[in-house]
């Protein structure tokens, strides 16, 4: 660790840090922060506010991280929950732009943290750079709030301090582990519209549970429902609950693109899938001056009693 890292442990520490609940390390060669409660156990990255791991006790990690995870490389590390803002996917209107927004990638600040018996939570900040010019939105403030307790819940806020009307898109793009997706199904979604991106179309979902036997890359509609991941292999369900969402992006990447994207390990896709609590597709926030959003995500796992 450098000379220049080990300062800012140290500052975040005296600063932030909560004895048994709220701690800062160097890993994946970077800063991260690693919350404790008696039932769980999180790390955060500081670059993109990116949560890489979440394990409640008894169980593995239900976030998938790939095995080339690394800080600092300028490139989002693929797995935890990268944080998809202002807007989701690619750039409406100018694709140089990077997808997913502008935030994956920002070194964001601590701006909070706090702890009880039964939780631990950090608060952390993002504010536009110099460059940024009209692709932060104009006046707009974004906080994520990560509060661990035998779950782990996200809420990211946004606040429009300027004087226009902002119209903002994004996602907590939640990669979960399963232990073979082919042993998996996905619960409520049934009958939801979706926009199939690999068709570029609308479609309409059956009432069935989702499987994945090929790449998917779906934005359902219309849905402010729970989705269950079931994971026969490991023999749990993993529910992500969500507020301020209206739509839900399932994605796995399956074979060929898991080859061509190169950081998911050789058969990463049979080990992950996205489940995005989003504002996507026709699911677009307009906030008037003064106004603010929160999308939110609950993320618990529970046996599968058999
Ligand atoms: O959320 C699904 C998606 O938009 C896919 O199309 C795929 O591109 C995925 O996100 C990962 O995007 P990234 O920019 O992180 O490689």
């Amino acid at each position: 660790m450098n000379g220049t890292a080990a300062r800012t442990l140290t500052a975040l520490e005296a600063r932030w840090g909560r004895a048994g609940a709220v701690h800062f390390e160097e890993r994946f060669g970077g800063l991260v922060a690693v919350l404790t409660t008696a039932n769980a156990n999180a790390v955060v990255a500081l670059q993109g506010a990116q949560v890489l791991s979440f394990v409640p006790a008894g169980q593995d990690d239900v976030l998938w991280l790939s095995p080339a995870a690394r800080l600092g490389t300028g490139r989002a590390v693929r797995g935890g929950v990268p944080i998809c803002w202002p807007w989701f996917g690619a750039h409406p209107s100018d694709s140089s732009k990077p997808a997913h927004g502008l935030v994956r990638v920002r070194d964001w600040q601590v701006v909070g943290s706090a702890s009880s018996v039964a939780h631990s939570r950090l608060v952390m900040a993002v504010a536009p750079a110099a460059g940024d010019g009209s692709l932060w939105p104009g006046g707009a403030w974004l906080q994520l709030e990560i509060t661990l307790t035998d779950t782990l819940a996200l809420a990211l806020a946004t606040e429009n301090r300027g004087g226009d009307v902002l119209a903002i898109t994004g996602a907590l793009h939640t990669y979960l582990a399963v232990g073979d997706i082919s042993n998996a199904t996905i619960e409520g979604l049934s009958g939801r519209p979706y926009i199939d991106q690999l068709a570029a179309q609308v479609m309409h979902g059956d009432a069935a549970p989702v499987t994945i036997t090929g790449e998917i890359d779906r934005i359902y509609q219309e849905t402010a429902d729970t989705v269950t991941v079931v994971d026969h292999a490991r023999g749990r369900r993993v529910n992500i609950a969500k507020q301020g969402s209206r739509s839900t992006v399932v994605w796995n990447p399956w074979i060929e693109k898991n080859a061509r994207l190169g950081d998911l390990g050789a058969e990463g896709y049979r080990r992950m899938v996205c489940v995005e609590t989003a504002n996507a597709g026709s699911d677009v926030v307009t906030l008037a001056a003064g106004a603010r959003h929160r999308l939110f995500a609950n993320i618990s796992v529970e046996k599968i009693e058999t």
